[in-house]
């Protein structure tokens, strides 16, 4: 288990813990825990190999846990979880998705109106029977009536890191194997989606069998949902599933077109054939008037080809547009690469919520081969993440200034600061300390829940300041568990014309914002995007590559993104704009 597996099973620990209505002090200890293994340089499995180190001495991880990362290492799982698994409702771990609604409330409504699975619940809020009950009123029924579909969505779907993790598992077990000749993940994976329904696996071999018993032995697996020749359907998780299907060689590019999708996509991809005379299935593509004779399909070009296409991104193929770009004479963009990306511009340290100091931070970027970074504490308003105020913020630009004095090879850290926009519509830190900021990034962290008025207008008015360079995560969504603000994004768009401002596409894969389709307005309206990771560690820099995927599937190029600019390019057009 690597640490983000332990880290998970921690979390899961705490959020069951916490539906029993167990002492917060316990449901603490695990969160606490899992954020500490989660932000660790080193996995726990070396800690523990090694005899001078002591995971006890970590802050966070006290003996219970250390004990239970012990087996967790060795087996793979924990009885505790399991049992704890076994004896919670899964509605009412569905039900604590639900934005608003608590871990004490959803055990109570679970338990006095029996429900049983999120339907129950709706209808239990339409027939007005929980503002019945004692402790609860009108308006939880209607918060519970807001927050459902995205517990609907959040229990259906994984993120897109999620995903990632268990394709990463899914592709060690499975590579191996020497019967695999080919192997390749399709569907909503393989086009980047933020968040993905279920996994699609293609394989190319000749021993349908044995592929498929492998594929049963993965230790996830929970049960088979469907077993034939050719294709398999199997759980993972409870409620996820993962399909195999194994083709022959000479259909592996048919197929894997065809399970790419997404079926508008490949609706308009039939369509063209069929008007150029031609056929396309999962098999490959013939001739209408000879449909048994295949003619391509052993690859995805050739099959685009034949249809007087360039091949197409997967991250593209959403039935948009993307058809008549790749047409000869289109303008297929030339999609932006994570290899492009030279800085990042978001990023928190000690002194505020982050765990690494700037040197640690600018040695990691370093590292990645960035050019520079900029770092951006929180401001003063953040007070739980101890937000710098006037004094604090310029002590730390000083200590940069000695910082980029020392580098002798042209790194510089950029002097930066993450500027919440106070309720009430004004900057947190006042306009002479951010003239001494190289970039200011405007964050709406509270009132979240105001009018789309009045959100609209401090975001507005942030761009309408001077000093400010951009606007962090646009909508405030967290993907699964929370709605965007009500904001009005062309206003948003408008202004950053207007003042010749960025706009953030925030790189988590609890964020991704702005989204894709937002971002194609944005870059279309001709507004620099920049992709940050928002990073709070070290290891909190490795999302880079979700913001840029994210911003290829909304078919964004390298020059649109500030980021990938020199830093002398950047500077110019900070100056000049
Ligand atoms: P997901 O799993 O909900 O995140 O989305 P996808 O796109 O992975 O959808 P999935 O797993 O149902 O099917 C994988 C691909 O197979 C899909 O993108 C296109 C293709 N496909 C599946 N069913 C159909 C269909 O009925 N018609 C067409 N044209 N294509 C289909
Ligand atoms: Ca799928
Ligand atoms: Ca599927
Ligand atoms: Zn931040």
């Amino acid at each position: 288990m690597n640490n983000a597996d332990i880290a998970k099973v921690f979390d899961e620990m705490a959020d069951l813990l916490e539906l029993r209505g167990e002492n917060a002090f316990r449901v603490r200890a695990y969160r606490n825990g899992a954020k500490t293994i989660q932000d660790l340089p080193q996995s726990v499995a070396e800690i523990l190999a090694d005899p001078d180190q002591d995971l006890k001495s970590l802050s966070g991880i006290g003996a219970t846990l250390a004990d239970k990362c012990v087996v967790l290492v060795e087996t793979g799982q924990l009885p505790q979880l399991e049992e704890l698994r076994a004896n919670t409702p899964r509605v009412l771990i569905k039900m604590t998705r639900i934005p608003g609604l608590g871990a004490k409330k959803a055990a109570t409504l679970q338990r006095e109106l029996n429900i049983q699975t999120l339907e129950d619940l709706r209808e239990a809020c339409e027939q007005q029977r929980v503002r019945a009950l004692k402790g609860f009123a009108a308006k939880t029924e209607q918060i519970i009536l807001d927050g459902l579909e995205i517990a609907e969505a959040a229990s259906a779907r994984l993120r897109l890191d999620q995903a990632e993790r268990l394709v990463d598992q899914l592709r060690s077990h499975l590579e191996p194997c020497a019967a695999i000749e080919r192997l390749e993940f399709a569907g909503s994976y393989r086009r980047g989606q933020e968040t993905v329904g279920d996994i699609d696996i293609l394989v190319v071999s000749n021993d349908h069998a044995q592929v498929m018993d492998l594929l049963e032995s993965f230790p996830g697996r929970v049960g088979t949902i469907a077993r034939g020749e050719t294709k398999m359907s199997m759980r993972v998780d409870e409620q996820f599933q993962v399909d195999l299907r194994v083709v022959p060689a000479a259909s592996f590019g048919a197929a894997l077109q065809y399970f790419t999708g997404s079926k508008e996509h490949n609706v308009a991809i039939r369509g063209r054939a069929r008007k150029m005379g031609m056929t396309v299935n999962e098999y490959g593509v013939a001739r209408l008037d000879a449909p048994d004779e295949l003619i391509a399909g052993s690859t995805e070009e050739e099959l685009y080809e034949l249809l007087g296409l360039r091949w197409i991104s997967p991250e593209l193929r959403e039935g948009r547009r993307e058809i008549e770009w790749a047409e000869q004479g289109g303008s297929l963009p030339p999609l932006i690469e994570l290899d492009d990306i030279v800085a990042d511009l978001h990023m928190h340290t000690t002194a505020s919520d982050g765990k690494n100091s700037i040197d640690e931070m600018a040695a990691a970027a370093r590292a990645q081969g960035h050019q520079y970074i900029a770092i951006t504490d929180h401001s003063k308003r953040v007070s739980m993440a101890r937000g710098l105020d006037e004094q604090r913020v310029l002590e730390q630009w000083q200590q940069i200034d000695q910082f980029n004095a020392e580098q002798e090879d042209g790194f510089r850290v950029l002097k930066g600061i993450e500027c919440d926009i106070l309720e009430s519509g004004p900057m947190d830190l006042p306009d002479e300390v951010l003239a001494e900021a190289d970039w200011v990034i405007a964050s709406v962290h509270y009132g979240q829940k105001q009018s789309r008025e009045q959100i609209t207008d401090r975001i507005v008015g942030a761009l309408a300041n001077r000093h400010v360079d951009t606007i962090a995560h646009p909508t405030g969504r967290l993907i699964g568990s929370r709605p965007p603000y009500e904001v009005d994004l062309e206003a948003v768009f408008q202004a950053a014309v207007e003042h010749g401002k960025s706009l953030e596409l925030n790189a988590s894969p609890m964020r991704l914002d702005l989204s894709e389709t937002h971002l194609i307005a944005a870059a279309s309206a001709g507004i620099p995007i920049v992709i940050d990771t928002d990073a709070h560690s070290v290891a909190g820099m490795d999302v880079m590559s979700y913001g840029v995927l994210q911003a290829r599937r909304a078919g964004i190029e390298k020059h649109q993104v500030l980021n990938t600019w020199p830093l002398e390019k950047l500077l110019a057009w900070l100056q000049h704009r």
